[in-house]
């Protein structure tokens, strides 16, 4: 466990480097809202949770992963490229015209996602599709679905949270990226959704509070919502947006830093941080 768990870790250094450098190469993209992910994305793909088959996208049997916050794109293709998706060089073709390595997440045109999204408030509704679809096909695999913080604001969230109840989902976990901005400023400044527990409690899920940015937690956490029976999982990822590059951004005076790329200027620091991370 302890040298899976080192491994691990340097997995998620390696995935926050690519994201990095993927949107600065860009120009463009949200470095920030992915890095705090980087370790739920970690755990899934390199954890041993996400049962999945790179060199067979569209195998029947596999777990679905729904990146809901799908601006928060490079975390994915990190995790796709360093699976064996499609060749890792590719991530810095990331938002250049005609790459299928687009600004949002397109399913139509890159294997491995699962869902073209970016319009925010619709993954947990197709995941609930899918874990249907399971249970309808008597199918074993799950359904996993991450929101952002600011995301649940949008009412389909809630639509689709009752659903899961009524349909007793445990082939279904949803993560909430709780790193405490969105766009235009603090999450519970602009719409305060707390208790973000307490809210899916209240609609019949299972629920966990975890440091998001721990990799153990994160590990336990998804093994305790692995045995719920009857009913989903909310798990609320506590965490830091820009989490990997937090001194940078403090010194760059902007802990949000929303939909910006790090100039070229600061991408070697940047990295430094994340290896020393
Ligand atoms: C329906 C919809 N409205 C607005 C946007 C623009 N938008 C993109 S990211 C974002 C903020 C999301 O905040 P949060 O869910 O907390 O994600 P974070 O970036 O913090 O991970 C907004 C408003 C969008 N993509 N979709
Ligand atoms: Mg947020």
């Amino acid at each position: 466990m302890a040298n899976n768990l080192d491994a691990l870790l340097a997995r998620a250094r390696s995935i926050r480097e690519d994201i990095v450098k993927m949107t600065t190469e860009a120009g463009s993209g949200h470095p920030s809202s992915s890095m705090s992910a980087a370790e739920v994305v970690t755990a899934l793909y390199f954890g041993g949770f996400l049962k999945h088959d790179p060199r067979s996208p569209q195998w029947p049997d596999r777990d679905r992963f729904i990146l809901s916050k799908g601006h928060a794109a490079p975390v994915l293709y990190a995790a796709l490229a360093q699976s064996g998706y499609f060749p890792h060089d590719e991530i810095m073709t990331l938002r250049k015209i005609d790459s299928p390595v687009e600004g949002h997440p397109n399913m139509k045109r890159l294997p491995g996602v699962e869902a073209s999204t970016g319009s925010l408030g619709q993954g947990l509704s197709i995941g609930v599709g899918h874990a249907l679809a399971a249970r309808v096909d008597g199918k074993s695999y799950h359904t996993y679905v991450m929101t952002g913080d600011g995301e649940i604001e949008e009412g389909q969230i809630w639509e689709a949270a009752a659903s899961a109840a009524k349909y007793q989902l445990d082939n279904l976990t949803l993560i909430v990226d709780r790193n405490h901005f969105q766009q235009t400023g603090p999450a519970e400044e602009v719409l305060n959704m707390d208790p973000i527990d307490g809210k899916f409690t209240a609609f019949g899920w299972k629920t966990q509070v975890i440091n998001g940015n721990d990799l153990r937690e994160v590990l336990q956490a998804l093994d305790r919502a692995n045995a719920v029976k009857g009913m989903p999982t909310c798990i609320v990822s506590l965490t830091h947006k820009g989490q990997g590059m937090l001194n940078l951004l403090r010194r760059l005076g902007d802990t949000n830093f929303h939909g910006k790329p790090l100039p070229a200027q600061n991408l070697n620091e940047a990295l430094a941080e994340i290896a020393a991370s």
